[in-house]
C-alpha cells in the first residue's frame, strides 16, 4: 500500500490544477450566454501583514468549500484574491526598518501568497490585484471626482485629534487615555480641511434595505441599523436672553432632542466645548477657553466621551424657556454633547436622562420628574440616583399633565411648531465619510489647490496622480507635504503655480469597490457595467465580524453611489454575508508571568509544563489566538508536518463557522488520522471495478450501505448549502465507518463498497480536495475531481424506510407512531388501534371510521 504523502500529493495537485486553469471564471460574453448559471463568492481580502495567520486559514477554507461545491454544482464560479494592500502597518515599517513602504509591501504579497498557494484553495488568479498599484487606485481617483461632480463628495472643516509631537492626525483608535498612542503626547483637537462622501444622503435607503439582507446574520444587521440609528424627536429653538455681554442677546441655541415631552422637566441647556457658541464664548472668557482645551484632550471618539466623568462650565448666559412663559434656563458647556451629532446642543432634562442626572447632581442643577410611571404615586414619585426612562402618565407639565409619553410627543410639536420654536425632526447617528488621511501610503485625492481658484479636480488626461517614490520617512509629519517638489504644481484653469493635495484617501476606500474590480480586473476604466451585471451581486460573502459595521456599510453606500454616477445598477453589493467566529488556544505563561508560545509547553500527566526543563507553568484561557499572548500556531508549521488538506478538514470539523473553534493539538491529529483511514479505503485491492452493477443475490448488508451512501450525499448537500460543514464532516466519519464495517465476503461487498469509496470521495473534495483528486485517480479514474459533478443522490433510496406519524382520536392529536413508508392502509389501521395512548381514548368502544392518509397522518372518528 502506497503511503500518505501529503506535502508531494498537495504540490502535484496544485501544479494541475494551475496548469490546467481549472479555477478560470468565464467572463460574460453577450454573443455567446454561458449556460450555466453564475456563482461569486468571495472571502475579505487580507491586509499583506506577511504571513497567513490561523484566522484566514479558517476564513479561506470556508470559501473554498463553497466555491469547488458551487463549482461541482455546475455554476460558472468568480473566486478572486487580492490585497488590501495600503495602510499604516507599511509606513511603520518604513519608519521602524527604513525599507520602503512599497517594498515591504510587495514582498509581503509574495510570501503570503505562496502560502495561499500551498492551502490549494481554488482562486482564479488571474484576477488577483493589489490595491496600492496604480492600475487599481486610478480607478478610484476618478470615482471620487465623478462622486464631486455628483455632489457626492466635498469638503469641510472638521475636528481632528493632532498629535503635536508625530506633527499628526491620528485615528480615535490612535488616541489611548487622551494621548498619542506612539510619542504619549497629550492629543489636540485641530479644525482641518477635509473630504467628505455623503453617506447620509442614503441614510434612510442604507436603514430601509436592512430588511432585505436576509441571507446576512441577525447580529450583522442589527449592527448596521444602529450604526445609521435613526433618531426622531424634534429641534427646539431656545433664544438666549440675559446675555452676560451683550453679543448674544437674541441668539438662539438650537437643540435636538427625542423626549420633547420632557420639556417641562428641563432644567439647563449644554453645549459642545466646539460649538460655535463655546468658541465665541472662549475669546473673551479664560474660564471657557480652559474648559474647551480639557475637553480636547478627551478625543473625538464616543467611547472616550461616554465613559468620562460628566464636566462642565457655566457661562453666565440664560435661555427663555419655549413653552413656560417667564422661565430661563442656564447654559452650560459641557464635556458629553457631541459636536458631531445632531445640532451639538441639548437641554437637559436630569429626572429622564442619565447622563443629565450626573451632570445636574454634580452642579446642583434642580431635578424636576415630568413622568410618572404607571404604579408610582404623583405624592412621593423622586428621582435620586437613577434617571427613569420609561413610559408613564405627564406630571408637572402644565397643559400636557396626564398625557402619556407619545401623545406628550405630539402635544410637543404642536406647541413649538404654533409658537414658531420648534419642529419635528429626524437626525441619523451616521456621519458623513471624512476620507482624508494625513498619510503617505495611501491613494493620492486627485485635487490641485490654486490661490485663485480654489480646490479643482485633476484633470482626466493627468491621472493617475501617483505617489512619489522618493519619500524621507526620518523627518516627522505627512512625507507628501515634506516632499520637496511633488506637491508643486501649475493649476490646470488658470495655469498659475499651485499645491497638491497632500492628504491619501482612507483606506477603507479600496475596500469599498474591490469586490467590482474582481469582475472585470483588466477593465480600462475600472470594470464595464456588462461584468458587474453579470457577476454581482456577490452570492456569498465570508469574513470577519470586525469589518460588520464600517467596511460593509462603506460597500453598501459606495454601490449606491457607484449606480447614481452611471458605473452599474445596484444596490446592495452582498446577498448573502456569513461571519466566521475566531480561531482560539489556551494562554500559557511561565512562573513570571512571561507569555508562551504553545511550542514551548508540554503536557505533564493534567498539568502542564515548558519543553525545556520541564518546569511548572500556568495554563490559562482558551483565549482568541494574538501575537500579544503568544497562543498562536503557524500555518505553515503545521501545512508542512501535517499537510494542508489536515489544517483544512481540522478548520471545519469542530464548531460550525461563525462559532470560536479552539485549536488543539488533538484535534489535529483527529483530523489526520480520518485522511489516513480514508486513504486506506481507496487503496484497497478487494474493491470490484469503476461502475459494476450490484449482483443480484446481493446480501442487505450491501444493500444498505448503497442506501447510506444515498442519505449522506442528500445529507451534505444540504449541510455544505447551510454551512453547517461540522455536520458534513461528522456525516463522512459515519460514511467512512459504515464503509469499514461491510465485510469484503459479503455478497455485493466489493460492488457496494467501490461505490461508496467513490461518492466518500467526491463528496469530501470541497474540503480536502489534493487527497481526494489523489484518491480518485488512484481508484482508476483519469479525469480530474475539479472538473467534476457533483454526486446526485437516488430520492427513492435517501428516503428514510420509516416515517413518524400522529395519531388523531375525533381530531385530537393523541399519539405519535413509527411505521414502514408506504405501508398497506390495514397495517396503518391496526397499528394505530393497538397504540396505548389511543385505546386508552377509545374506552374499549370501536371506532365509526378510520381515515388513513399514508406516511402524513391517522384519523380514528369515535
Ligand atoms: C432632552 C432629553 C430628555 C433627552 C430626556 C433624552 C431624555 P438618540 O436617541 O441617541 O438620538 N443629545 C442630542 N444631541 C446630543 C449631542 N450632540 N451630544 C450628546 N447628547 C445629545 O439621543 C437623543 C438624545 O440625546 C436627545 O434627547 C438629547 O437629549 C441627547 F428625558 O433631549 B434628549
Ligand atoms: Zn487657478
Amino acid at each position: 500500500m502506497t503511503h500518505y504523502d501529503a506535502p508531494a500529493i498537495e504540490k502535484k495537485w496544485q501544479r494541475r490544477w494551475e496548469d490546467q486553469g481549472c479555477f478560470t471564471a468565464d467572463q460574460p460574453d453577450s454573443n455567446k450566454p454561458n449556460p450555466k448559471p453564475k456563482y461569486y463568492v468571495l472571502e475579505m481580502f487580507p491586509y499583506p501583514s506577511g504571513r497567513i495567520h490561523m484566522g484566514h486559514v479558517r476564513n479561506y477554507t470556508l470559501g473554498d468549500v463553497v466555491a469547488r461545491f458551487r463549482r461541482a454544482q455546475g455554476f460558472n464560479v468568480l473566486h478572486p484574491m487580492g490585497w488590501d494592500a495600503f495602510g499604516l502597518p507599511a509606513e511603520n515599517a518604513a519608519m521602524e526598518r527604513g525599507i520602503h513602504p512599497g517594498k515591504w509591501t510587495v514582498e509581503n504579497i509574495a510570501a503570503m501568497r505562496t502560502q495561499l498557494k500551498s492551502m490549494g484553495l481554488s482562486y482564479d488568479w488571474d484576477r488577483e490585484l493589489a490595491t496600492c498599484t496604480p492600475d487599481y487606485y486610478q480607478h478610484e481617483q476618478r470615482m471620487f471626482l465623478k462622486f464631486l461632480e455628483a455632489g457626492l463628495a466635498y469638503r469641510k472643516e472638521s475636528w481632528v485629534n493632532w498629535d503635536p509631537v508625530e506633527n499628526t492626525v491620528l485615528a480615535n483608535e490612535q488616541v489611548v487615555d487622551g494621548r498619542g498612542w506612539r510619542s504619549g503626547a497629550p492629543v489636540e483637537r485641530r479644525l482641518l480641511s477635509q473630504w467628505f462622501l455623503r453617506i447620509t444622503k442614503y441614510a434612510d435607503d442604507l436603514l430601509a434595505a436592512i430588511d432585505r439582507l436576509d441571507r446576512w446574520p441577525d447580529r450583522v444587521r442589527l449592527m448596521q441599523h444602529n450604526w445609521i440609528g435613526k433618531s426622531e424627536g424634534a429641534r427646539v429653538n431656545f433664544r438666549i436672553t440675559e446675555a452676560a455681554s451683550g453679543d448674544y442677546a437674541g441668539r438662539d441655541i438650537d437643540v435636538f432632542t427625542t423626549r420633547p415631552d420632557t420639556l417641562y422637566g428641563a432644567s439647563f441647556i449644554a453645549i459642545a466645548a466646539n460649538h460655535p457658541l463655546a468658541r465665541d464664548i472662549a475669546v473673551h472668557d479664560k474660564g471657557a477657553a480652559d474648559f474647551a482645551a480639557e475637553c480636547a484632550t478627551l478625543g473625538t471618539s464616543e467611547a472616550a466621551v461616554e465613559t468620562a466623568d460628566k464636566k462642565g462650565y457655566d457661562t453666565g448666559l440664560r435661555v427663555a424657556h419655549p413653552v413656560i412663559d417667564g422661565a430661563t434656563l442656564p447654559v452650560h458647556i459641557a464635556n458629553f454633547v457631541l459636536m458631531e451629532y445632531g445640532t451639538g446642543a441639548i437641554f437637559g432634562c436630569p429626572a429622564h436622562d442619565q447622563r443629565d442626572l450626573d451632570f445636574a447632581t454634580a452642579y446642583g442643577l434642580p431635578v424636576l420628574p415630568v413622568v410618572l410611571p404607571e404604579d408610582a404615586d404623583a405624592s412621593d414619585f423622586a428621582i435620586t440616583d437613577t434617571a427613569y426612562t420609561g413610559p408613564g402618565k405627564l406630571i408637572n407639565s402644565g397643559p400636557w399633565n396626564g398625557l402619556d409619553v407619545e401623545a406628550g410627543k405630539q402635544a410637543a410639536f404642536k406647541t413649538l411648531a404654533d409658537a414658531g420654536s420648534g419642529a419635528a425632526e429626524t437626525t441619523f447617528r451616521l456621519r458623513d465619510w471624512g476620507v482624508s488621511r494625513q498619510r503617505y501610503w495611501g491613494c493620492p485625492i486627485p485635487i490641485i489647490h490654486c490661490d485663485t481658484c480654489g480646490a479643482v479636480p485633476v484633470p482626466d488626461d493627468q491621472l493617475p496622480v501617483q505617489l512619489p517614490e522618493d519619500v524621507d520617512f526620518t523627518q516627522p509629519g505627512n512625507p507628501l507635504a515634506n516632499h520637496p517638489s511633488w506637491k508643486h504644481v501649475d493649476c490646470p484653469k488658470c495655469g498659475t503655480t499651485a499645491t497638491r493635495e497632500q492628504d491619501t484617501f482612507d483606506t477603507f476606500f479600496e475596500s469599498s469597490w474591490y469586490f467590482l474590480r474582481y469582475c472585470d480586473p483588466k477593465h480600462p476604466h475600472g470594470f464595464s457595467p456588462e461584468a458587474a451585471h453579470y457577476w454581482m451581486p456577490v452570492d456569498q460573502y465570508i469574513g470577519g465580524v470586525e469589518h460588520a459595521v464600517l467596511h460593509l456599510l462603506y460597500s453598501r453606500f459606495f454601490t449606491r453611489a457607484l449606480s447614481e454616477v452611471g458605473y452599474l445598477t445596484l444596490d446592495e453589493p452582498f446577498a448573502g454575508l456569513m461571519t466566521q467566529g475566531m480561531v482560539c488556544h489556551q494562554t500559557f505563561q511561565d512562573q513570571h508571568g512571561k507569555w508562551l508560545f504553545p511550542t514551548d509547553v508540554e503536557r505533564d500527566g493534567d498539568d502542564w509544563v515548558m519543553r525545556s526543563d520541564k518546569s511548572a507553568i500556568t495554563a490559562g484561557r482558551i483565549e482568541k489566538m494574538s501575537k500579544s499572548k503568544r497562543n498562536v500556531v503557524d500555518p505553515e508549521i503545521i501545512i508542512d508536518t501535517y499537510g494542508a488538506d489536515t489544517a483544512r478538514l481540522f478548520m471545519l470539523s469542530d464548531s460550525p463557522p461563525e462559532r470560536d473553534l479552539e485549536w488543539t493539538e488533538s484535534g489535529v491529529e483527529g483530523a489526520s488520522r480520518f485522511l489516513k483511514k480514508i486513504w486506506r479505503l481507496a487503496t484497497d485491492d478487494s474493491l470490484a471495478a469503476a461502475g459494476a452493477k450490484m449482483p443480484d443475490n446481493a446480501d442487505q448488508k450491501a444493500l444498505d450501505l448503497v442506501k447510506t451512501v444515498h442519505k449522506t450525499i442528500l445529507a451534505i448537500s444540504r449541510d455544505i448549502e447551510e454551512f453547517r460543514f461540522n455536520r458534513a464532516v461528522a456525516q463522512l466519519h459515519t460514511l467512512s465507518n459504515a464503509i469499514t464495517n461491510l465485510a469484503p465476503d459479503t455478497v455485493g461487498s466489493a460492488e457496494a463498497r467501490r461505490m461508496a469509496i467513490e461518492n466518500l470521495t467526491k463528496l469530501i473534495a470541497p474540503l480536502t480536495p489534493h487527497i481526494a483528486e489523489e484518491m480518485w485517480h488512484m481508484l482508476g479514474h483519469d479525469s480530474m475531481l475539479a472538473n467534476a459533478a457533483w454526486p446526485v443522490a437516488d430520492p427513492a433510496l435517501a428516503a428514510d424506510d420509516e416515517v413518524e406519524i400522529g395519531v388523531q382520536v375525533n381530531g385530537k392529536l393523541r399519539a405519535t407512531i413509527t411505521l414502514p413508508r408506504d405501508c398497506p392502509t390495514d397495517e396503518a389501521e391496526a397499528k394505530a388501534l393497538a397504540s396505548e395512548a389511543v385505546s386508552r381514548y377509545l374506552e374499549g368502544k370501536t371506532p365509526k371510521r378510520i381515515i388513513v392518509v399514508p406516511n402524513r397522518i391517522i384519523n380514528v372518528v369515535a
